[in-house]
């Protein structure tokens, strides 16, 4: 089973190149194939060039420049469009996620489940240097997903994740252009009735650069995701089984609604 890992890029010439590097290694060490799909923005710092010396000394990276506007969805969207694989890491690009979480992912999706979320907020985790308001707005924002999805899962919206290939093709089209992008698809995939482990993982602040999330622009946005998933998941309900009903029969077997 051939791993993706899908990385959005913008501004992070502090640490780009360790992040890739330290990934590519734990993957190698691992004897997983993979591709490391760097989606970059339009950075405007040196960016750009380090993504090509890693492109020039490493093997299996693809550098995809994601066209104007810029966005964190429009990047994902971008990336999901070129990977090859059969199983799909979604991965940051600021060191803030652990590379041997993406193995623990990957072991998980081997096990059978369609999909593998992570979550900061569970015993065997670990957090450091999360911003306090930050981590006020995300376990508020996660309780009310909890309750209207009626799900135990409580990190809904960090972005790191794996899904097989067939679950992202069933959250098709993807409407999110921005940081919201993070709810879709989880969201999107439980709806959808695709099976689903959670496990432990941890999360590091960043060491360098800027942080490209804005709270207050982006809760309207959250808020848009959030109920067009419980909408169609509830108005749309019909439409959706039927289109599991015409999956292709390996699609359908490891799907648990
Ligand atoms: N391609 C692309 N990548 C982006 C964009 N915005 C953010 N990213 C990348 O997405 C990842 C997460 O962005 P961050 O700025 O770290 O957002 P965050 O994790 O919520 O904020 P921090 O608390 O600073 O870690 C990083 O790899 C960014 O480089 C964008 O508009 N386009
Ligand atoms: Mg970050």
């Amino acid at each position: 089973m051939k791993l993706s890992v899908v990385i959005p890029v913008r501004n992070e010439e502090g640490c780009i190149g360790k992040v890739v590097s330290i990934l590519a290694e734990e993957l190698k060490s691992k004897s997983i194939e993979h591709e490391i799909v760097l989606v970059n923005d339009n950075s405007t710092d040196s960016t750009a060039r380090e993504l090509n010396e890693l492109f020039c000394s490493q093997r299996g990276i693809k550098i995809i420049d994601s066209p104007a506007p810029n966005g964190f969805g429009r990047a994902i969207k971008t990336g999901l469009d070129n990977v090859s694989g059969d199983i799909v890491v979604i991965f940051m690009g600021d060191g803030s996620d652990d590379s041997e979480d993406v193995v623990k992912y990957y072991n998980k999706i081997l096990e059978g489940y369609d999909c593998v979320f992570g979550s900061r907020f569970i015993k065997g985790s670990k957090v450091t240097e999360y911003p306090k308001i930050k981590l006020i707005l995300n376990r508020l924002g996660n309780k009310l997903i909890q309750l209207l999805f009626l799900i135990k899962y409580n990190d809904v919206s960090n972005a790191f994740k794996a899904y097989r290939i067939k679950a992202i093709r069933a959250m098709q089209p993807l409407v999110s252009q921005y940081f919201n992008i993070t709810v879709e698809m989880p969201l999107k995939a439980i709806a959808r009735g695709f099976s689903y482990a959670v496990v432990p993982i941890n999360w590091n602040g960043r060491e360098s650069g800027v942080s490209k999330y804005r709270i207050q622009e982006l809760s309207r946005k959250y808020f848009f995701s959030i109920l067009y998933v419980w909408l169609e998941k509830i108005l749309l309900k019909e439409e959706i089984r039927k289109d599991r009903v015409i999956m292709p029969p390996e699609d359908r077997k490891n799907c648990n609604a």
